[in-house]
């Protein structure tokens, strides 16, 4: 029986993974060669490891260059079209009729331009949903654009997303549903995972560059009532041979569903974190593509000292945070007045990139094949929210003293505009504390801290405090850092700020740090 109403979906990942996943595989991703960053982005911990040697090992591991590429976009689209869209609907059955999918006006250019104004940095569009309706005109079945009227069934959406994406100098990305409620071989395994592959290839052969391949872990029973067992590590392997430079989201081994999809992610965010891999790892050279076996990361804890000591295998596994701008994840005329405010939109901002992770936003375009006027207008105004904000940073100028430096990594560098240069200490120091003297007294509500991740994820615990003439009083604190923290607390008029840095796996770095007024 097939799984029937589901719209929060994205958890289906976990029950999917215990249900009906065989074990999975993957590449390497190791980060040495002509980079001044070294370090692997997977281990295997050997039986008996001392925990404190564990956690060392944790504070190793660095991204992938892909992963480091994808956490740089930092605010990328989603968006959800295809069948769903004229029938007004969540989850498609399969038994739609093709002939529905007519969109009037449909401009991927549309699409672009306004994702672009906002900010975001890629484009991942759903090639299939659960529904097996394809946007594309594929060879391996008659379920898809070419058996619809649109453009004569001459049509290609994904053809046209990725031109308009290219042009406009965008990234662009594939949701290829495994789950299919259309396909009859569905169920059927080794034949449906052909076809899969098939599709798969076709999408990653065609298009051009694809930096994300996006793979929920939704499962059914087939047409003949058994249960499609994925073969994962087959998929991986096309992904990896056909666009090397991709990341594979959610129910592969790159980039993990944050757990929720409010848009919120945790306030303490590990990028390092145990990853399930199969029982014959052993100490095996292989790699996390070989290794991997997709199960459930949405745990509150998942990178504390405490699971990292009683993991078998550690990766940088970072979080990817999804959420759509409208309640449904497909264009709903009924939700029209229920698009995000941009207020919302930038507390999301804040609980997602501001957390350690890339917050992916769904706009999902209507039965014209445009972005409604409503979900432009927030877009804008979040935007608008964030120039202002981030234009003028308030800890520019300022004079910095660090309890201690690395030779060659002086604290001022958190205040250079330089991505290459970063703070740190000498390698047996493990907490700090530096201090700012601005030049003159400021007011800010907002700190931004980014640590330096191509050295890894070290810090677990920190606090800022301002002088207010006398004494030092806490204004925030946090736990983890990563590739962005952001902070907001009520407003603070000081001459001097301190960051205490007493808890870290190893030496803390920071590359950037700096404090603003949030904008209305
Ligand atoms: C889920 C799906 O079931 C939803 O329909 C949606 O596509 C979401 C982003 O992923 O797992």
């Amino acid at each position: 029986m097939i799984k029937t109403r589901r719209p929060r979906g994205a958890l289906v990942f976990w029950l999917a993974a215990s249900l009906c996943l065989p074990c999975c595989k993957k590449q390497s991703s190791s980060n040495e060669g002509g980079s001044p960053f070294q370090g692997s982005s997977f281990t295997l911990i050997s039986p008996g490891e001392p925990p404190a040697g564990i956690v060392r090992t944790a504070a190793r591991i660095v991204p992938s260059p892909n992963q480091l590429a994808w956490q740089e976009m930092e605010f990328i689209a989603f968006a959800h079209f295809g069948l769903n869209t004229f029938t007004d609907r969540e989850w498609g059955e399969g038994k739609e009729d093709p002939s529905l999918f007519n969109p009037s006006d449909l401009s991927a250019r549309q699409w672009v331009q306004v994702l672009k104004d906002a900010g975001m940095r890629m484009l991942i569009i759903t090639a299939k949903h659960h529904d097996g309706f394809c946007l594309w005109p594929s060879r391996f079945t008659e379920h898809s654009v070419k058996s619809s009227p649109w453009r004569e069934g001459k049509g290609d959406v994904v053809r046209e997303v990725a031109e308009a994406c290219r042009e406009a100098g965008l990234k662009f990305g594939i949701y290829l549903s495994p789950w299919d409620r259309h396909e009859p071989t569905y169920g059927n395994s080794p034949t449906y995972n052909e076809y899969f592959r098939n599709q798969l290839r076709e999408l990653l052969t065609n298009y051009g560059e694809i930096s994300e391949v996006w793979f929920d872990g939704a499962c059914g029973e087939g047409p003949n009532g058994k249960r499609q067992e994925y073969d994962w590590p087959s998929y991986y392997r096309v992904v990896r041979e056909c666009q090397p430079g991709a990341v594979i989201f959610g129910m592969g081994p790159d980039l993990r569903w944050v757990g929720t999809e409010t848009g919120y992610g945790r306030e303490t965010e590990w990028s390092v974190v145990p990853v399930p891999v199969k029982e014959s790892a052993g100490s095996s050279k292989a790699s996390l593509d070989e290794l991997f076996v997709p199960g459930d990361m949405t745990a509150e804890d998942l990178g504390s000292r405490q699971k990292l000591t009683a993991a078998r295998a550690l990766a940088w596994y970072p979080a990817e945070t999804d959420v759509s701008i409208r309640p449904g994840w497909f264009y709903h005329a009924g939700q029209d007045d229920e698009v995000k405010t941009p207020a919302q939109l930038v507390e999301i901002y804040f609980s997602s990139v501001g957390r350690n992770g890339v917050l992916l936003l769904n706009i999902p375009p209507d039965k014209r094949g445009l972005i409604q006027e409503e979900d432009i207008s927030s877009l804008r105004g979040m935007r608008r929210i964030l120039e202002r904000t981030f234009q003028d940073d308030l800890a520019s100028g300022a004079e910095i003293e660090a309890s201690s430096e690395k030779k060659g990594h002086r604290a001022s560098f958190i205040l250079d505009a330089n991505k290459e240069t970063y703070w740190t200490t000498p390698e047996d120091v493990e907490s700090a504390v530096l201090e700012l003297a601005l030049p003159e007294k400021r007011t800010f509500d907002v700190a931004m801290m980014r640590e330096e991740i191509r050295t890894g994820q070290r810090v677990e615990e920190f606090s800022l405090e301002y002088w207010n003439g006398r004494d030092w009083r806490p204004f925030s604190r946090g736990t983890t850092i990563g590739h962005k923290r952001l902070l907001r607390f009520p407003e603070v008029s000081t001459e001097k700020v301190r960051l205490t840095i007493s808890k870290s796996r190893l030496s803390p770095s920071l590359a950037a740090f700096g404090l603003f007024k949030i904008a209305s």
